[in-house]
């Protein structure tokens, strides 16, 4: 899974990036264009594998990833060639980190005064022109298409100009296509399309220090100036988490106490980015290791062993499942198995977030 971190020229991403991977990529004066992306995988924290890893002494444990990337700070909507370039790289990300500056500084600029929900309608407006662009040069395409067929192999190329002119209307309107319900075959057919606007996005607030204590407030008026779908609001005070994240533990702790934080939010927003992504863990134990696996939600069993190895899928005999609440209960899986909450399930069983999974496999 694949997070691009983005937003107004000096809102923080760097520094937001640097605090939620613990890396110490150079922050920017004036403005990053024409500089590197940084890009960094970090461990989703997962309290489920603390607690399997105090019941089964595994020799490692091991966390799903996920991987973020710091873009550039400007607009999607030129023709710049370098910027057509990343804003192309941009395309390929899973789902959207957006910082928005919430923080007061006067050595850092910024356009007029600090207006979090007018910068979120910023880089909103240049997500619609940039996805309105290649709506109405797909229309194109398909009016010429369609003068080309013949009357009885019209219907696909007609069904296609139907929704892509629901989309040129809805964006028109504003709204982003992640706020179109779509079936499953037609989010298929625009898969490849990876419109910026149709991709899930995590809003998440720079906060001055002075300001942690009003998170919560902050995170609901964001949420209230920015209500779409696949989105979710989250915050954090870029700068000192930064700093703290570049720490050794001991050192990190004793400056949280000084400042009275008593947790990072980076874990949080780790957290709450990968949830949005749509990706649930399915979770494995043992005394190798105890490890949690990133599969999409709705994913079948079959090809859920095939993340752990393609062997396992080809020979999928059938899973032995207990969920995590259970295996908790009951203490062990030998007492979850006597109590009969490990379950056997073949290969039509969707797995659930949180399953612990053995699987059966014929070699
Ligand atoms: N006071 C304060 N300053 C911050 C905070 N976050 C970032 N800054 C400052 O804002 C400036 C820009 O930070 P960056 O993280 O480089 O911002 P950016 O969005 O990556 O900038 P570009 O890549 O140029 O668009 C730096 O001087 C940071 O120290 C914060 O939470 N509080
Ligand atoms: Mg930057």
């Amino acid at each position: 899974m694949r997070l691009g971190i983005i937003g107004l020229p000096q809102s923080g991403k760097t520094t937001v990036f640097n605090a939620l991977t613990g890396g110490e990529a150079p922050l920017s004066a004036g403005s990053s264009y024409g500089q590197e992306m940084h890009v960094a995988a970090v461990k989703v924290p997962d309290e489920r594998l603390d607690r399997l890893t105090e019941m089964f002494r595994p020799r490692k444990t091991i966390p799903a990833e996920v991987q973020y990337t710091d873009f550039p700070g400007v607009g999607f909507g030129s023709r710049d060639k370098a910027e057509a370039a990343w804003v192309g790289q941009l395309r390929t990300m899973d789902a959207l980190v957006e910082v928005v500056r919430v923080f007061e500084d006067e050595r850092v600029p910024h356009e007029g005064p600090i207006d979090p929900a007018a910068d979120l309608e910023k880089v909103h407006l240049d997500m619609i022109v940039s996805d309105l662009a290649m709506v109405e040069r797909r229309l194109q395409r398909l009016e010429a298409d369609l003068k080309r067929t013949r009357t009885g192999e019209r219907a696909p190329i007609e069904a296609e100009i139907e929704l892509f002119q629901q989309f040129q209307d809805k964006l028109e309107a504003g709204t982003p296509i992640r706020d179109i319900p779509l079936t499953e075959d037609q989010e298929r057919a625009i898969r490849g399309f990876q419109f910026l606007s149709a991709k899930p996005i995590l809003v998440v607030a720079n906060l001055w220090e002075e300001q942690i204590g009003e998170a919560g407030a902050i995170e609901a008026r964001l949420s209230a100036a920015y209500p779409h779908q696949k989105t979710a609001v989250a915050s954090l005070s870029g700068k000192i988490e930064m700093e703290l994240a570049q720490l050794s533990p001991e050192d990190a702790e004793t400056f949280m106490a000084d400042l009275g934080i008593t947790e990072l939010a980076a874990g949080k927003v780790i957290r709450r980015s990968y949830d949005l992504t749509g990706l649930i863990s399915f979770l494995t134990v043992g005394e190798d290791e105890v490890r949690a696996w990133p599969v999409v939600k709705g994913t079948k069993a079959p090809p859920a062993a095939g993340a752990i190895h393609g062997d396992l899928e080809k020979g999928f005999i059938r899973a032995e499942v207990v969920a995590y609440d259970d295996l908790i209960a009951a203490g062990s899986l030998a007492e979850a198995r006597r109590r009969g909450l490990l379950r056997q399930e073949g290969r039509n069983y969707v797995v659930q977030d949180g399953d612990v999974i053995n699987i059966l496999f014929s070699r």
